[in-house]
């Protein structure tokens, strides 16, 4: 009988992507995380004061998307996609996966 190997993605960091619906470069990189499967926080700037505290607090620039990666700002939104690719595309290390 052959064996079946089902893989999950475990989520190696901590994701938490600031936002507002309409901003086209926020878009892309919420695409590729439902290309990539992840479900992540996302924290709409023009929803909430709070969040919009936080980015300016942590990342200094209110400007989005702004991924942050275990509490560290990313801005840019090919730079996000890139770490996201490389972090937890099909081919980044086998580490961040794992057969259940
Ligand atoms: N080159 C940047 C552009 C980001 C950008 O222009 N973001 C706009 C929204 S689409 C922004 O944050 N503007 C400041 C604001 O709306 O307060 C990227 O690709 O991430």
């Amino acid at each position: 009988m052959a064996k079946r190997c089902i893989f999950t993605i475990e989520m190696a960091h901590n994701l938490v992507l600031y936002h507002y619906e309409g901003c086209g470069p926020c878009r892309r990189v919420k695409d590729t995380l439902r290309e990539l499967g992840l479900e992540i926080e996302w924290r709409d700037i023009h929803q909430s004061e709070e969040a919009l505290q936080e980015l300016l607090t942590v990342g200094k620039l209110q400007q989005v998307p702004c991924l942050f990666i275990d509490g560290k700002p990313l801005y840019e939104s090919s730079d996000i996609i890139r770490w996201l690719r490389e972090h937890y595309g099909k081919t980044a290390t086998p580490a961040l996966t794992s057969g259940i």
